[in-house]
């Protein structure tokens, strides 16, 4: 089963996504996602440029292999843009084997290990009774576990909360990089007020997640863990950059609220002290971003080990081709924690047609042969690239701040 061909497919149905789709000699193909938020075109150069003429003539079989020649062949190791080319190219591959074999792919990483994978949705409000709102909402559909935001009074814009009353947030605006203010002062005073008032509206049984979105320095971020005991959050995320692991080690330090880290992470390495020392409860990392299933599959043996868990990031900028992904590789560990999920728009959902399915707060992967994901070309090339950045953070006198 060799490698024939292979292409890249950038389209922007609400927004961008970078795909890559390799077939093989015998007619199967298999497809990878390859989208990095806001750097989509790098991705989409590095595999066509230096990764496609590689693959030509291969051995599709050989996930490992081509694993590590992609990997140790760039000579330079790791980096987002590297990662998520390989990421693609590995998920491909996996999808190619399973149909092949003509089996889900869940069956190939050990099999069902439970029974569906719980999600988390995400509540957001422009002040504490939107987002209450909105959590109510997730509660009626089913969700068991629902991640609140809020706009934070003094502040003219938060990130992850829209501007319209009931929109969806996009993690991404159109044309260049908005510029948004920050106040870590006025963040830390507000959000224990959410969560109070969430507890009181919504019971104890509710699982409740909050994104601190990297903008904490390590004592701010020990602070909020300990403010926010009372009320039992299922995780913090992100509470501080974690370019420094040892700064993880100061919120441990100061709260028993679960931490939760990795969205941004490439490689296990970016978790390795995270993990070995315990500082954190769940790892984000996903199969886009963390360099494919043969990666991930080892990172979470290695964090099993310590009992930290995998809480794969979800968010609209993984395409619909990682959630099938990222699914078949949820059911199938044993140290599963749960999933984000950001529904995708309509059109999204039909350029890439999935076997998945969501019901009650949680997914199925479905039972289709490989992931389950396929791209619709057609449809795909009626949605060009569209230029969309992730905003950038000032603090109110104007410096630029962590996020
Ligand atoms: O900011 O996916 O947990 N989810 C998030 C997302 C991220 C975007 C970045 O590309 O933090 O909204
Ligand atoms: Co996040």
């Amino acid at each position: 089963m060799k490698i024939r061909d292979a292409r890249v497919i950038v389209c922007s149905p609400g927004r961008n996504f970078v795909t890559l789709k390799i077939e093989t000699d015998d007619g199967v193909y298999g497809i990878g996602d390859a989208t990095l938020n806001g750097r989509e075109l790098a991705v989409a150069s590095y595999l066509s440029e230096h990764v496609i003429p590689c693959l030509i003539g291969r051995d599709a079989a050989r996930t490992e292999d081509i694993w590590y020649y992609l990997y140790r062949g760039a000579y330079w190791r790791k980096g987002p843009v590297t990662m998520t080319a390989i990421s693609a190219v590995d998920v491909a591959l996996w999808d190619i084997k399973a149909k092949a074999l003509g089996t889900p792919l869940y069956n190939l990483l050990g099999g069902r290990s439970r029974d569906r994978v719980m999600a988390y949705g995400h509540a957001n409000g422009r002040d504490i009774e939107e987002t209450s709102d909105a959590v109510a909402r997730h509660v009626e559909e089913g969700f068991l576990a629902v991640r609140a935001q809020s706009g934070v009074p003094g502040l003219p814009d938060t990130y992850g909360v829209p501007h319209a009353k009931g929109a969806l947030y996009e993690p991404a605006t159109k044309g260049l990089p908005v510029e948004q203010v920050w106040s870590t002062e006025k963040y830390l005073r507000h959000v224990p007020k959410l969560f109070e008032q969430l507890r009181i509206k919504h019971g104890d049984d509710l699982h409740l997640l909050h994104d601190a979105h990297h903008r904490l320095t390590p004592v701010q971020a020990g602070r909020l863990g300990k403010a926010l005991e009372p009320y039992q959050l299922f995780w913090l995320e992100d509470p501080t950059p974690a370019e420094l692991q040892e700064g993880f080690r100061v919120i441990r330090q100061h709260t028993t609220t679960p931490i939760a880290v990795g969205e941004i992470f490439d490689s296990v390495w970016d978790a390795r002290l995270l993990i070995t020392e315990q500082l954190i409860d769940y790892l984000r990392m996903t199969v886009l971003h963390g360099g494919g299933i043969t990666p991930m599959k080892k990172a979470a043996a290695f964090a099993e080990m310590y009992h930290v868990q995998m809480g794969c990031h979800g968010a609209t900028d993984l395409s619909p081709v990682t959630m099938g992904a990222a699914l078949h590789f949820d059911i199938s560990i044993n140290n599963f924690g749960i999933q984000e999920y950001m529904p995708h728009t309509r059109e999204t959902d039909e350029v890439f047609p999935h076997a998945y399915t969501f019901k009650d707060g949680h997914f199925d992967p479905g039972d289709a042969s490989g992931h389950g994901v396929d791209i619709n070309e057609t449809l795909a090339a009626k949605f060009p690239y569209q230029r969309a950045y992730l905003p950038v953070n000032r603090k109110l006198d104007g410096t630029l701040w962590n996020w």
